[in-house]
């Protein structure tokens, strides 16, 4: 084992208790090995000074910063959400290119190596997280930091086609070098990296999976992330979902899940559950679809028409298919307590997972956790969600084809108990198995086997 940890991600959780899978695992990771997080205040400033305000976690410590906002502008909004996220979910149409947010992007990331080389030691090890600190390692090493820099991407990587459309993607792959382990979700996220850098003049790929670059050496893998899959399911048991939802007796519920962002294909799974209604038969199972959409990114332009979309789609169902009792759509358009979606989602009897590009997705797997395991409910799971490489036994769908949903959800709804338990067991021994513990152990147990090679 070697020294600190040494967490970097865009915000920490410095306003109180950490929730969410991720924010918790490294909280957990931090607690016991003690260390450093580093990550943005969530303030804007006019005018931020190099320094990191140090707020106490338990058994480690936050150093935040300011953000101006300029540089919310330019690096958040701009090039790490209007730029980066759109490459990278195979929406390079939507990119807003602007020389002015890249400039910013590097600065934010070039202040923070400088803020943060003051305070390593050699023998950290460091882990970044996400595409807004791609370049960070590279600044680091420009401050002259030596210790193992590990990263990883928690959204796709994008295929050589797509990054040809970034105006820097020659920079792309020195970025990666900066890294000594560059983590990435899906085996084919792995082989997208892989295919970019065997094209790469410079570039060697050796046999023992390293990479040799320029001056350095370092490693592409995937590292498939998880949820805390027991503390989820106990959560779950805890609230009757049911009864918070004023359901008919005989009402089925299909649920939905996401943030509202273009990648994860919202409005055809509305039309879809609108294509079920309408060919369903008379006798088929009454079904509503509760989708929780809480907003992110609004002062992101291409995020605005999304919500109008929905709403619209929503209203034609509805308006279709609602009677004096009933309203199939339930759209909310908000954030709902941890504990509530836990019950929730146990309460469901269809998780219904469409997104058109997602790093992982880990509600398809809360839903896993969630359910009765002598009742499960059935997942359908879109085939373009990484989470679809360790979910094989739910009902994997084409995003695009709203007939084959629609038919998915008429499947989902009929399927007898025991193809239920059987598929629901298949892949809840990978959620409860393969949870964000077991994650993070083996990124962090990887990169010490490199820092010892490289010892
Ligand atoms: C990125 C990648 C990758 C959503 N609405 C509410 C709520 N949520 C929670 C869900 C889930 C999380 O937010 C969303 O996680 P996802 O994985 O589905 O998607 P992204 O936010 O896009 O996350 C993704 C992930 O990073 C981790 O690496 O899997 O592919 O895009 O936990 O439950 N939570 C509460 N109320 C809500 O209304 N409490």
């Amino acid at each position: 084992m070697t020294g600190r940890l040494v967490v970097v991600s865009n915000r920490v959780p410095s306003d109180g208790p950490p929730s969410g899978g991720l924010v918790v695992a490294l909280h957990d990771c931090l607690r016991a090995t003690g260390g450093l997080w580093f990550g943005t205040s969530g303030r804007i400033t006019d005018d931020p000074d190099d320094s990191f305000a140090q707020v106490q976690g338990d058994g480690y410590t936050m150093r935040t910063f300011d953000l101006s906002p300029a540089e919310q502008q330019g690096y958040y909004l701009g090039y790490a959400n209007s730029v980066l996220w759109p490459l990278c979910h195979r929406r390079a149409d939507l990119m807003a290119l602007n020389a002015g947010d890249y400039d910013t992007y590097m600065q934010v990331n070039r202040r923070l190596a400088r803020m943060m080389a003051a305070e390593l030691r050699p023998d950290d090890r460091i882990w970044i997280h996400d595409y807004h600190f791609l370049p960070l390692a590279d600044c680091l090493r420009a401050e002259g930091v030596t210790a193992t820099i590990g990263y990883f991407h928690h959204i796709p990587f994008p295929a050589t086609h797509d990054m040809m459309a970034l105006p820097q993607h020659d920079l792309f792959p020195h970025w990666m070098a900066g890294f000594d382990l560059f983590g990435l979700q899906t085996q084919r996220d792995v082989a997208a990296a892989l295919e970019m850098l065997r094209g790469l003049p410079g570039a060697e790929l050796l046999r023992d999976g390293t990479i040799s670059y320029r001056e350095r050496r370092f490693e592409v893998r995937s590292f498939p992330i998880g949820i805390d899959a027991a503390a989820f399911a106990e959560e779950a048991a805890r609230i009757d979902g049911r009864a918070l939802l004023n359901f008919a007796p005989d009402e089925r519920l299909v649920i939905g899940v996401d943030r509202l962002d273009y990648s994860k294909g919202l409005d055809n799974r509305l039309r879809a559950f609108g294509r079920y209604l309408r060919d369903r038969a008379e006798d088929a199972p009454k079904a509503s679809l509760l989708q929780i959409a809480p907003p992110t990114r609004e002062e992101v332009d291409a995020y605005q028409q999304i919500r109008e979309d929905l709403e619209r789609t929503a209203g034609k169902v509805n308006g279709l298919h609602s009677d004096l009792g009933w309203t199939p759509i339930r759209y909310i358009h908000s954030g709902v307590p941890r504990d509530t979606l836990a019950a929730v989602y146990r309460a469901a009897d269809v998780g219904f997972v469409t997104p058109f590009c997602d790093g992982m997705n880990l509600v398809a797997k809360e839903f896993v956790a969630a359910q009765d395991p002598d009742d499960p409910g059935v997942l359908i799971l879109s085939q373009f969600a990484g989470a679809v490489e360790q979910m094989a036994s739910a009902l994997i769908v084409n995003p695009y084809d709203i007939g084959e949903m629609a038919r998915a959800l008429r499947q989902a709804l009929a399927m007898p108990l025991e193809e239920r338990i059987d598929r629901h067991q298949a892949l809840a021994r990978g959620v409860f198995r393969k949870d964000v513990a077991h994650w993070t152990r083996s990124y962090l147990d990887t990169m010490d086997r490199l820092s010892a090679a490289r010892a």
